[in-house]
């Protein structure tokens, strides 16, 4: 029985790529923000990605680089492992489709849901998108063309397993009606429920004959399995499902939180929940279908090539700027409009101005009026009690947020406070406290509640910032970790730093 305590999450894992796009690395922000937040609460946390380096597609690819498949995948999965390590991507597993443990789980998957009758040959007559690697019927094309992604489908005849969907459809809608938080945001639960389930599924062709690059079905090796099969897998190979030490699958699974991509959660709200029901395993708590990046109005999309590398972003604006960004600028669940002109505004008003200034005026006034020595000492006014009570409610507000993966809106409450403190200093002025003696410990009792307030927002950003996080609280040269004002320590400040430098408009 899965501990409470624990918490697994996991991003789709990726097609192995040279041309990573901001859109790719959305998920995976998110996903690690969602980890980050879980372990600041106290969760055993597994965060898991990987990359998905099988099917026709990577076949294709390596055929017109002159390498094999593997050497090509091999090559290229670095890729995606920098990319993560330059976003600070705090994954617990990285999972490739081509590693051992992964294949051989696959091959007794297939085996198990053969010998169960589950899956049976038969032969696949369609349409297939290979871009996409996925099968379409006729009438499920959009002007002649694939639905998902716009391009062409071409015809294929052969000889294949399929896995008996339309037997487990009544328990898969009795499953999403039973648990509404299953599927969400709550309009893709009614899209899948409308546009897919109901309308009737048909088996799933789940092998291949006509290439080769995929993990061979043991019983039939002229059989690979079929991308998606292989690639669902992913979620519980990796925590060692069916081999000889299967501790952390047993710790972990069911996953908590699937976080994918809106064009792929019907392969994790149908497919995949399929395949568990007749593996005779738990499902997941949520699937999670975010919204897309889109620039001017159009998905960012390896095809249209409407891009710039996200590492030249991370290396023109910090890889805070671009974490704050994608995580604040989108409100979750709906696509969001990706622009550098947005970027270097949010990141001159909220990280420049609200946050950085916010730091540098704080300990430049505590190191100035104080040495850097600041300590609460109690001199309060009415103006305080209000302060001091956003600062400790603050925790509540981002969990309740979290919670609800309303990331965005988290973000928000933490900044609402930082401009809370901004204002505090309007109101406290004190600059003239610091011009009469007398008025010195009322001045020392500000900016102890100041800190006390940048502290918290601190320890709260890091989530989501966090290199900015671990800045501030060097900045403020305190090891408190405390979620709420605490009454009683005392500051001993480091000299500031800007945090944020505006970004001059050229
Ligand atoms: O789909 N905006 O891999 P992938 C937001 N291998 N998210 C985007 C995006 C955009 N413009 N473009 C891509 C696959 N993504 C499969 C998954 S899981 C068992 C197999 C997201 O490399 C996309 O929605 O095409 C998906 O969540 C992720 O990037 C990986 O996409």
């Amino acid at each position: 029985m899965k501990n409470k305590n624990t918490y697994y999450i996991t991003t789709p894992i990726y097609y192995p790529s040279a041309n990573f796009h901001i859109g790719h690395c959305y998920t995976t922000i998110i996903a690690d923000a969602i980890a980050r937040y879980k372990r600041l609460e106290g969760y055993d946390v597994c965060f898991q990605t990987g990359t998905d380096e099988h099917g026709q597609k990577i076949e294709n690819k390596a055929k017109e680089s002159g390498v094999s498949p593997k050497e090509y995948v091999d090559e290229i999965v670095q890729n995606a492992i920098n990319l993560w390590d330059s976003l600070n991507i705090s994954y617990d597993k990285f999972l490739r489709t081509t590693d051992d443990i992964h294949v051989k789980t696959v091959q007794k998957i297939f085996e198990k849901l053969y010998e169960k009758g589950d899956i049976y040959k038969g032969e696949y007559k369609g349409l297939y998108c290979t871009p996409c690697e996925s099968f379409w019927t006729a009438s499920q094309l959009v002007e002649g063309k694939c639905p998902d992604c716009g391009r062409d489908v071409h015809e294929v005849k052969e000889e294949a397993y399929f896995l008996k969907l339309s037997k487990y459809q009544d328990r898969l809608v009795k499953y999403i009606e039973e648990h509404p938080g299953f599927i969400q945001p709550e309009s893709r639960k009614n899209e899948m429920i409308n546009n897919f389930i109901q309308p009737g599924l048909e088996d799933l062709c789940v092998s291949r004959t006509s290439f080769s690059w995929g993990i061979p079905v043991t019983f039939d090796q002229n059989h690979v399995v079929y991308v998606w099969l292989d690639a669902l897998s992913n979620y519980i190979s990796s925590l060692g499902y069916m081999s000889e030490d299967d501790s952390e699958f047993q710790k972990y699974w069911p996953a908590n939180l699937h976080l994918v991509g809106k064009e792929i959660i019907r392969f994790h709200t149908i497919v995949w929940p399929i395949m568990l029901m007749a593996l005779d395993l738990p499902l997941p708590q949520q699937v999670f279908g975010h919204g897309w990046l889109v620039i001017n109005g159009a998905k960012i999309s390896k095809s249209l090539g409407n891009y710039r590398d996200p590492r030249e972003y991370i290396c023109d604006y910090g890889v805070d700027a671009v974490r704050y960004f994608v995580l604040r600028e989108v409100s979750f669940g709906n696509d969001g409009t990706f622009s550098e002109e947005a970027l270097v505004a949010r990141t001159n008003a909220d990280l420049a101005n609200n946050l950085g200034n916010l730091v540098n005026r704080t300990i430049s006034m505590g190191n100035k009026y104080f040495n850097g020595s600041v300590k609460n000492l109690k001199i309060t006014e009415e103006i305080d009690a209000d302060f001091i009570h956003i600062i400790n409610d603050l925790v509540n507000v981002v969990r309740e947020k979290m919670n609800i993966l309303h990331v965005s809106e988290a973000i928000a409450a933490i900044f609402e406070v930082l401009r809370r403190a901004n204002k505090y200093i309007d109101e406290t002025t004190p600059w003239i406290l610091a011009k009469d003696d007398h008025l010195s410990d009322r001045l020392q009792t500000v900016l102890y509640n100041l800190l006390e307030s940048i502290r918290v927002c601190a320890c709260l950003l890091a989530p989501f910032m966090p290199d900015t996080s671990i800045e501030i609280l060097k900045q403020l040269n305190t090891q408190h970790q405390e979620l709420e004002y605490l009454d009683d320590h005392c500051y001993e400040l480091s000299q500031p730093t800007p945090i944020f430098q505006r970004i001059d408009v050229k």
